[in-house]
């Protein structure tokens, strides 16, 4: 590392003491950007980068309500309004047990280059509560969501700051959320994204950022004159990343082999077929059960406390949550002849096993530009919003397929190196930063 990063890093240190999940995205993107700005007189000149890692706003609330039994809840509500360069805040919101301000900054940091990425005018945010939705009946979820959009209406707006799902929040909790914002505002808006189509919402929206992960690992594959047929997958997650990825990868004709949740891992040589999946989809989305329940009932194994990385594979899709595989996932991944990494979850590799990836020309997709799409989608809803129109689940997809092309594209401009290996970490860093830099640039002193 040179001593400008070390300077760097230290100072971001000192200002965020505490929020590691924040540092560890920090050191990550200036790590490649750093380089790159030094050979930039007008980024180095203009402190780009010291502006970039302060938040625009931060606002943090009580979320009071009242659970099944009568008694009174408290929880913490966040809204980190990171960066609005290149349009109005844009992210999705998190209601996990473990949401503190340090994870929701890293997830806004994330997001400023991510949806740049995208070649959308979009800024970028995130959200959530320290709540965990598991175990909770529905009017629980429902008086949660009513008392968390009672506080956040006043600071967002379809042009000021649109949320959207995140872990622990999918089409149930939107749609609660949407309906308190349309009681407390009086106006039937585009505040939310991953609206029910019937109000709004756009088709390809749930599916989007799994669908998007393979057309990206699809873009990698074309650069080696390759396709998904029969390669073995391993998925972590079982949610809307994970359960839309297999779905693409098994239609691609791939065959995909685990799938997990907090609990554990099943692991099924056969695959994972279209059937199956159905299972799956009703026992996490409907019934809301364990994965556990999938090995029982197809008769295949259950790892208990353990993550999929150790089962042999041609591609790994990381889809659960950050910092789930490590160094030594990395190196059994990379022993059992892993070429594909790519990221459906937000950091879920850590910076040892990217560098382990790296090192041994494993094509590692970091998820600012492998996830990518379901924001991309987002803002393809937020278009629709405006034009009080909806486009067919044809025109969604294949605009989907092209942003993520495009994405691949944005990569290889900055991640090519000399011996022909595409660094997609440095690539995406850099791309996404160019176009949030001149934008602030051009905007004076923001
Ligand atoms: P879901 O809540 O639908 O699913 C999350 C999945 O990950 C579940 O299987 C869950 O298991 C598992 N998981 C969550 N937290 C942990 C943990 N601490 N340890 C182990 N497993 C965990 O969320 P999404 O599928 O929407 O999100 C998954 C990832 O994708 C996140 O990193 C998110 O930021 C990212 N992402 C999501 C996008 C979206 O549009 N939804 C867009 C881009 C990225 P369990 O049910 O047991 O908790
Ligand atoms: O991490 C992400 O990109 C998301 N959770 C989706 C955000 C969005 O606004 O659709």
């Amino acid at each position: 590392m040179n001593e400008s990063i070390r300077h760097f890093i230290n100072q971001v240190k000192i200002r965020n003491a505490g929020e590691s999940e924040f540092l560890q995205a920090v050191t990550e993107v200036a790590t490649s950007i750093i380089p790159f700005i030094e050979s930039e007189p007008r980024y180095r000149n203009s402190k780009v980068l010291e502006r970039i890692v302060e938040p625009e706003r931060v606002v943090i609330f009580r979320v009071p309500w009242l659970d099944d039994q009568g008694e009174i809840q408290v929880n913490r509500g966040f809204r980190v309004q990171m960066n609005s360069a290149i349009g109005p805040y844009k992210g999705g919101l998190r209601f996990h047990p473990s949401v503190n301000l340090g994870v929701l900054k890293f997830l806004a940091f994330e997001q400023i280059f991510k949806n740049s990425l995208t070649g959308l005018p979009m800024g970028a945010g995130k959200g959530g509560a320290d709540f965990d939705p598991k175990g909770k009946s529905d009017n629980e979820v429902m008086k949660f969501c009513q008392s968390f959009m009672t506080e956040l209406y006043r600071h967002v707006g379809a042009d000021i700051d649109i949320p959207a799902g995140d872990i622990g929040v999918g089409g149930r909790e939107i749609g609660y959320l949407f309906g308190q914002y349309k009681r407390i505002a009086g106006a039937f808006n585009g505040v939310l994204t991953g609206k029910g189509y019937e109000w709004g919402g756009s088709l390809i929206r749930p599916e989007a950022t799994g669908y998007g992960l393979i057309y990206f690992v699809e873009e990698i594959l074309k650069t080696r004159e390759d396709s998904l047929v029969g390669k073995k997958v391993t998925i972590s997650g079982s949610g809307n990343v994970a359960q839309f990825a297999a779905e693409k990868c098994i239609e691609k004709g791939a065959r995909v082999l685990t799938m997990s949740d907090s609990e554990g891992f099943i692991y099924d040589p056969s695959g994972i077929d279209k059937e199956k999946l159905e299972f799956i989809k009703e026992l996490k989305n409907h019934t809301r059960g364990r994965i556990k329940k999938y090995a029982t009932k197809y008769h295949c194994e259950y790892f208990a406390g353990e993550r999929p990385w150790k089962i042999k594979c041609d591609i790994a899709l990381p889809n659960a949550t950050q910092n789930e595989l490590e160094l030594s996932d990395a190196r059994t991944l990379i022993k059992n002849g892993v070429f594909c990494v790519a990221e459906g979850a937000n950091m879920p590799c850590t910076p040892e096993a990217v560098a382990a990836f790296n090192k041994a020309k494993v094509y590692y997709a970091p998820g600012k530009a492998a996830n990518a799409g379901g924001v991309a989608v987002s803002g393809l809803e937020m278009s629709q919003n405006s034009q009080r129109y909806s486009w067919t689940r044809t025109e969604v997809d294949n605009k989907l397929k092209d942003i993520m092309c495009e994405i691949h594209q944005r990569c290889l401009k900055y991640g090519k190196e000399t011996d022909g290996h595409i660094n997609y970490e440095r690539g995406a860093n850099i791309s996404g930063f160019v176009k949030i830099a001149d934008s602030m640039l051009a905007q004076g002193v923001v």
